[in-house]
């Protein structure tokens, strides 16, 4: 999809504040820093549509993103990021579960994760959750230019055993230096808008 027209509808902290126009939303899930911003800027050809940040836990509510009056992503605040406070994360917990549970504009999560890495805890847990509420979701492994194309396959093993990984779904090795697996993402993305 070449996209023209991109903007920020809303942050929002509540199911209240959601947009009421019933287009398709497409969430993006995964911890804190792991390249969520950066995604979507680099699917839509924008710099800094998407505020990224070096400082984790920048996106701290749920921000829709209108892509051409068409269908909306969905930046959903990292996981994992341990510098706030329980109460803090308890309350960015609930939000996110009402979101992915009871939004019936919701048609997939991408839920990315760190190619470099074996997936955290955290991870492995929202993969879990969304295949276990039917939930569809695409993986996308981010930072891939951070490791030799000679590596790729044994980190795509070491990720999909972890996750225990339904080879049903889409995984996509992606980089938002070198915009490898970008098309990819378009495709499994376009798949749930049609
Ligand atoms: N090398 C490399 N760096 C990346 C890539 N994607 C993101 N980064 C860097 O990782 C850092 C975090 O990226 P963000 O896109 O802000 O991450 P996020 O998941 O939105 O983070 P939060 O909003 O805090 O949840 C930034 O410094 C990015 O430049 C990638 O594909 N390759
Ligand atoms: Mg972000």
């Amino acid at each position: 999809m070449k996209v023209n027209q991109a903007e920020i509808v809303m942050s929002a902290v509540s199911k209240a504040q959601y947009p009421d126009t019933h287009l398709k939303e497409i969430a993006l899930a995964g911890r804190s820093n792991v390249g969520k911003s950066s995604f979507i800027n680099t699917l839509l050809g924008r710099k800094n549509l998407a505020r990224t940040s070096s400082k984790p836990g920048k996106t701290q509510t749920l921000n829709f993103y209108l892509i051409e009056n068409q269908f909306y992503f969905v930046d959903v605040p990292g996981y994992g990021y341990a510098k706030v406070s329980k109460k803090e994360r308890a309350k960015w917990g609930k939000m996110i579960d009402e979101y992915l549970l009871e939004r019936e504009e919701l048609e997939a999560v991408v839920s990315l994760v760190d190619f470099r890495h074996e997936p955290s805890k955290e991870d492995c847990q929202m993969y879990q959750f969304l295949k276990y509420y039917d939930i569809p979701v695409i993986v996308v492994a981010t930072k891939a230019d951070k490791i030799p194309r000679g590596k790729w396959n044994k980190h795509e093993s070491m990720i999909k055993k972890a996750l225990d990984f339904d080879k049903e779904d889409d995984f996509i090795i992606f980089s938002s230096v070198t915009k490898q697996g970008k098309e990819e993402a378009w495709q499994a993305i376009e798949h749930y808008l049609a």
